[in-house]
């Protein structure tokens, strides 16, 4: 069957040092017409890129030539973002080839770490939403399960982030612009997607009723296919990513580039936000873009099978990831009913059957609703679908549920279309993403449709790759884990806990620590280059990486910062082990506090750092433009990692569990999955503070709390609160004043104040324990051992099993390792 040495058949990669060199010679010589000697970064990079895909494209083949011999049942994960981040490392590593490439690199004086940072990050998503998307593709290649991402090709992702005067300043991120090797585009495979104009029914020439469409904007979406290629088992999904295009049939309608240049511009950028009307409408239409080719595409395959429509949900299953790709259920219905006549009720049944739905968050705001008008007018055949989803809904429900309870989960209320909704409605399943996060939705948020459809709903907590998240971002970590306890847990995370059997042993705990500290210098010396802030590398490394967000509370922990910078300034003495507060964050560019708060955190790094009466005891440093490549370097580093959002706000979070695994310690509130870390490190392994979530919810009900009382009678805060306005923070009249007033004006929506002392007392016992290395070095180890129940391999095979209903290849055709 695998007759070329370029195939690899599952396990190491079956090709020499000879073999990949010469394959690289001429793809640098076809590519560039010179000699790899005299190849750029930038061309050797390229030139690499090309000879890896040319290692795996026909496992690519065989893999999707394979899943239609066996009509295997597909998943399609449907996701406005995804964040992949740089490709070539993980690709290395999953064919089983990074050492030789390595070595073959190494032979012509080049580093593959340098050549690998010439890799745009492909950043197109904002946060763990689009993360969480990746790592899932990764996960589901990696377990041989069929599976396709279906997403959008930004042109330009998630903004550069830079800060000039302490402010975030936002750059285009044009990663686009030397090429991307990875992706192939397909032509004969673009679909036309049909916005606007007017809709209406109209009887066809055999008598029924048909739709017609007239003055309609048609656009082509392209596709952009990227390899997903599974861990050492030569199986290679495919990630498909559409961008848009004028087809050439309506080339003539446009009178002006202009006029063009609106309708190209539809996958421009991704919308870090929708805050502003214009975006909106773009937005809605991105959405449906890659819906609508999506879908198409996937009947296009369904129909190559020559199955009768009821088989459809045996072969397919298309989940909904947040939801931004809702539209996919009105899509399949118009398909099925308007261009192949399938009755309502049949398309019905089985768009149920093909839909699950994940919910990734309980913030009211961020449940997506669209105004009538706007889905009337720019999509007016989804909205006639939608319309009536919603009227069958109500008439279904009546006489079963009370009145108010219907009109509560309809899926049309007012002016506004709720799309969580319409993604219940049409679907099997909802699941949440955390055991916390899915029994607030069952209680609390989606606690109306939980008494409608107790059985669609179910948790599904979050994972991670650990092969990104360890393998290849901590390679002194994994050479200790190898060492000690053999080198199953690459397949298999789980086994990390046999690391549980090394938590007395002191020459484990001492190389667990010393490539902890290989981490921490090689950190150090990244943030000296980059910000010009020394660090000592001895100092706790005290990590919060995340989206910028109130209910996140970076402010929390800049309280507690100003509370120990207070501290040590009065008394020089005290005992506070040195300490580096470090920090990445992108705030959405239209959220106002979020900025403040990145303005205020580099002022206070800039009053701090140049102290001369601090030392080395406190160094704040937040480095600018998180992204995935910069979480890479920050995690293996990490000594704390700071999970502190209020109780409830967090679906799940997903840094927690990639700090964790690479062995920092967590300081957490009961939030999202910070409670399974718990219940799987134990009390002692983690450091566990303030209001619970049900404390939270009676605060609500109770509407007793007052943060002006915790400001006039805890001296403490009342010190730190008026730093943000007495001018001892320079620099931040206006920002010092707003962070102020949302404290004591708008009483602290977050609970800040109402935390604060549980932290800081929390913040005191980890600085105590941390001076006890022995200590330290075991907790950090049962760590480690227990994130293995965190893998992305699991969930998926969770979510494969109970929703998707799809098997492995391997289960059919026997060729793993
Ligand atoms: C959301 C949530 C996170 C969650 C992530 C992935 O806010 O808590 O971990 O999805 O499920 N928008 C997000 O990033």
């Amino acid at each position: 069957m695998f007759q070329s040495v370029f195939v690899i058949k599952g396990g190491k990669g079956m090709i020499t040092k000879k073999q990949l060199i010469k394959e690289l010679r001429k793809n640098v010589q076809e590519m560039y017409a010179i000699e790899i000697e005299d190849a750029t970064e930038q061309e050797l990079f390229f030139s690499l890129g090309t000879t890896i895909k040319g290692i795996y494209n026909k496992n690519w083949q065989k893999t999707w030539n394979n899943y239609l011999a066996e009509e295997q049942k597909q998943v399609y994960y449907f996701s406005i973002e995804f964040l992949p981040g740089k490709l070539l490392k993980s690709n290395l590593l999953n064919l089983g080839i990074l050492e030789v490439v390595r070595e073959s690199l190494a032979e012509f004086s080049v580093d593959l770490e340098d050549l690998a940072a010439v890799e745009k990050d492909m950043a197109l998503g904002n946060g763990g939403l689009g993360r969480l998307a990746s790592c899932f593709m990764d996960a589901i290649a990696s377990s041989g399960l069929p599976g396709n991402g279906n997403g959008i090709r930004y042109d330009y992702g998630l903004f550069k982030q830079q800060f000039v005067d302490g402010y975030q300043v936002e750059l285009p991120d044009e990663w686009l612009r030397n090429g991307n090797v990875w992706e192939i585009r397909r032509d004969s495979k673009a679909v036309n997607v049909h916005f606007g104009g007017d809709v209406y029914m109209q009887p066809k020439s055999n008598g029924k009723l048909g739709v017609v469409a007239e003055n309609e904007t048609i656009l082509r979406a392209v596709p952009y296919d990227t390899g997903m290629v599974g861990f050492e088992n030569g199986i290679v999904n495919t990630m498909r990513l559409w961008s848009v295009e004028i087809p050439s049939s309506e080339e003539g309608k446009y009178r002006s580039i202009e006029e063009r240049r609106v309708f190209e511009d539809l996958t421009a950028v991704l919308y870090p936000d929708d805050s502003n009307a214009r975006g909106r409408l773009i937005r809605l239409a991105q959405e449906y873009f890659f819906v609508s080719a999506g879908i198409q595409s996937i009947i296009r395959y369904f129909k190559k099978l020559n199955h009768p429509w009821h088989v459809l949900s045996e072969k397919v299953a298309i989940h909904i990831n947040d939801t931004h790709p809702a539209l996919c259920i009105p899509e399949l219905m118009r398909i099925l009913m308007d261009e192949y006549e399938v009755s309502w009720e049949q398309a019905w049944d089985l768009t149920s059957k093909v839909m699950s739905y994940t919910n990734h968050t309980i913030m009211a705001e961020a449940l997506e609703k669209w105004p009538t008008y706007l889905m009337k007018r720019s999509l007016p055949r989804m909205y006639q679908i939608i319309k009536e989803i919603d009227r069958r809904y109500v008439v279904s429900m009546s006489g079963i549920h009370d009145a108010a309870l219907i009109e509560r989960t309809r899926i049309i209320q007012g002016e506004d279309i709720h799309m969580a909704n319409l993604a219940i409605i049409g679907s099997h399943s909802t699941n949440g993403v955390a055991k916390l996060h899915s029994d607030l939705l069952k209680a609390v948020v989606l606690h109306d449709f939980y008494t409608i459809y107790p059985e669609r709903f179910n948790n599904k907590t979050n994972g991670i790759a650990q092969r990104r998240w360890l393998q290849l971002s901590n390679e002194p970590l994994s050479r200790v884990l190898d060492e000690t306890i053999g080198k199953s847990w690459r397949h298999e995370p789980a086994d990390l806990k046999l690391l549980m059997n090394y938590q007395n042993d002191p020459i484990v705990l001492e190389k667990l620590a010393k490539a902890k500290q290989q981490k921490k210098e090689e950190l150090a010396k990244y943030i000296q280059e980059t910000t010009g802030i020394i660090v000592n590398p001895t100092a706790i490394f005290d990590v919060q990486i995340k989206r910028l967000h109130a209910y996140k509370r970076q402010l929390l922990n800049l309280l507690h910062i100003l509370k120990l910078y207070f501290e040590i300034k009065e008394n020089p003495q005290a005992s506070i082990y040195p300490r580096v507060f470090i920090f990445g964050a992108k705030a959405a560019p239209s959220y106002a506090y979020a900025k403040s708060i990145i303005k205020v955190i580099n002022e206070v790094a800039n009053l701090v750092n140049h102290d001369q009466t601090i030392g080395d005891k406190l160094k704040i440093v937040f480095l600018p433009n998180y992204n995935v490549s910069l979480a890479e370097k920050i995690i293996p580093a990490a000594d704390v990692s700071e999970q502190i959002s209020l109780a409830s706000k967090e679906a799940s979070g997903t840094s927690n569990m990639k700090l964790m695994l690479n062995g920092a310690i967590t300081i957490a509130t009961l939030d999202g999955a910070n409670v399974e870390i718990r219940d799987a490190v134990g009390d002692e392994n983690i450091y566990i503070f303030g209001l619970t979530e049900a404390e939270v919810y009676a605060y609500y009900e109770n509407k007793n709390y007052s943060a002006r009382e915790v400001y006039e009678t805890n001296p403490i805060v009342h010190r730190v609160l008026n730093a943000f306005v007495d001018g001892s923070i320079p620099n931040i009249e206006r920002e010092g004043q707003e962070i102020v007033d949302s404290l004591l004006l708008y009483n602290d929506e977050y609970f800040l104040l109402r935390d604060f002392d549980a932290y800081c007392e929390a913040q005191a016992r980890l600085n105590q324990a941390y001076q006890d290395a022995t200590h330290w070095q075991k907790c950090s180890l049962i760590n480690i051992a227990n994130a293995g129940t965190f893998s992305a391999d699991k969930t998926v095979k969770q979510y494969a099993e109970d929703i998707w209903q799809i098997e492995p290849l391997f289960a059919h055709t026997h060729q793993g390792r």
